[in-house]
């Protein structure tokens, strides 16, 4: 029998190459976090999350992290949530907030919309203190995976560092600032007199 030629596998997806502006951002080409496009979706369920997702939303702008922030629901208003989601990474952004209450499904249906990175942050609720936001955001299926952080303002604030962490893997100047904000956080406590 005669023997296979040792012929040179290719991969196709090895092979090409996309061209260096392919995306709106890559880890060689990314957009500065203060240019006027939007990276970050900071995205609630209701007016009345506002007052606790104002702290995601001020901790990104202390980060320079151009951002944009919205009201969809996903009862409420399912197709535009799902619309949001599946036009968001051909729009530039590169990480996505979903913040609800109650029986909260927004983060899960954003991430079922995107393979952007989704942060889900839980309100807290009248009937159950946020127990109920925080279980029906974190407990996704395998396969459609959501970040979720603290209950109320300590996850707002959370998810913005998050989106800032990730977005500094290919910005050095986001970097720098993250390094700072942890060290002025240690000596602020470091310097605390009772
Ligand atoms: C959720 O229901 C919202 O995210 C909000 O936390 C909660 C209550 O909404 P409202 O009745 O105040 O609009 O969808």
């Amino acid at each position: 029998m005669a023997a296979k030629k040792p012929g040179k596998k290719r991969n196709q997806s090895q092979t090409k190459r996309l061209p260096a502006n392919a995306g709106a951002a890559s880890p060689r080409h990314p957009v500065p976090a203060s240019s006027s496009f939007p990276l970050v979706g900071v995205i609630m369920g209701s007016q009345s999350d506002w007052e606790t997702m104002r702290h995601a939303d001020e901790t990104l702008t202390q980060f320079g992290v151009n951002h944009v922030c919205r009201v969809i629901s996903a009862h409420r208003s399912p197709s535009l949530a799902s619309e949001f989601a599946s036009t968001a990474e051909a729009k530039g952004f590169e990480v996505i907030i979903g913040a609800a209450g109650g029986a909260a499904h927004l983060a899960g249906v954003l991430a079922a919309h995107t393979t952007l990175p989704v942060l889900g942050v839980p309100m807290k609720s009248d009937a159950l203190n946020g127990l109920d936001s925080l279980l029906s955001t974190v407990q996704m299926p395998g396969g459609i995976p959501v970040g979720t952080f603290a209950i109320g303002k300590a996850g707002a604030v959370n998810a913005a560092l998050f989106a800032v962490a990730i977005l500094a893997n290919s910005r050095s100047e986001l970097r720098e600032k993250l390094h700072k904000f942890r060290e002025a956080q240690e000596a602020k406590i470091r310097s605390t007199v009772l």
